[in-house]
């Protein structure tokens, strides 16, 4: 039987590849977003058969009842969940962010995917499925900037190795995917749409790719039943860890 993934946010980056990824590897793939044009388009490049689109806004809990409720039978059963819609929103420091940003993130990186989770973990009970859930090297690294949007990939991460405990004999196995930089439109709406930040920050440090990201997705979905990948980590080669900070007054 061919299997079903969901992906949030497929309408870029990891999830448009992820996307691409699973329909190769020969999966039927519910793809959720806001961008109807672009899910559009997806559908014309992967075909009505293989990629049925959902249009809302993930922070919509009533939306993401009615998406579920007007799923087509051929697309009614899920195997996989993958957690991917979330953003990040400024780079600066805490006391001089925006509250509205921060409540941004946290409706869409925690609210949203739990309760997106909490939708679709009876399905995934059902046919002994999987959650892939979207952290980031963020939720165990903090950096200057990162505050809130750290904190919320900390409770993505941390949510996914409790669901592990819960799950436990259902045959439902959850993954914490947590990359470092990674070249996608992430970055655009970090910083607001600064196409010069964007190129400044991967200049020379070859990041990694969202096709390096959907083909990881793709491999810890399609591990052996028996084996759970509770987390991975991945960075580009040129990325690596600093010193801690250490100011020093002036006397
Ligand atoms: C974002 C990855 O390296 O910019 O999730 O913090 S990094």
């Amino acid at each position: 039987m061919t299997k079903t993934v969901l992906i949030t946010g497929a309408t870029a980056g990891f999830g448009a590849a992820a996307a691409r990824r699973f329909v190769a590897g020969g999966w039927q793939i519910i793809g959720t977003g806001r961008r109807a044009e672009r899910l559009a388009a997806l559908t014309e490049e992967l075909g009505a058969d293989r990629f049925h689109a959902a249009a809302f806004d993930i922070r919509d809990a009533a939306a993401i009842d009615a998406a579920l409720a007007a799923l087509p039978p051929a697309f009614a059963g899920v195997d996989c969940l993958i957690n991917n819609a979330g953003l990040a929103l400024g780079t600066g420091p805490a006391q001089t962010s925006s509250l509205n940003e921060w409540q941004t993130m946290i409706d869409t990186n925690v609210t949203a995917l739990a309760t997106m989770t909490h939708r679709i973990l009876p399905l995934l009970v059902e046919r002994r499925g999987a959650v892939i859930n979207l952290s980031s090297v963020a939720a165990s690294y903090p950096y200057p900037g990162g505050n809130i949007y750290g904190g919320t990939k900390a409770f993505v991460r941390q949510f996914s190795l409790g669901l592990r405990s819960d799950l436990i004999g259902t045959g439902v196995r959850v993954c914490s995917i947590e990359p470092g930089m990674c070249e996608s439109e992430f970055t655009l709406v970090r910083t607001g749409g600064d196409q010069a930040a964007y190129d400044k920050l991967y200049q020379g440090a070859h990041p990694l790719q969202s096709e390096d990201i959907a083909d990881t997705l793709f491999w810890v979905a399609t591990q052996p039943p028996h084996v759970n990948i509770n987390s991975i980590e991945l960075m580009p080669v040129n990325q690596a860890f600093g010193p801690f900070l250490v100011h020093r007054d002036a006397n």
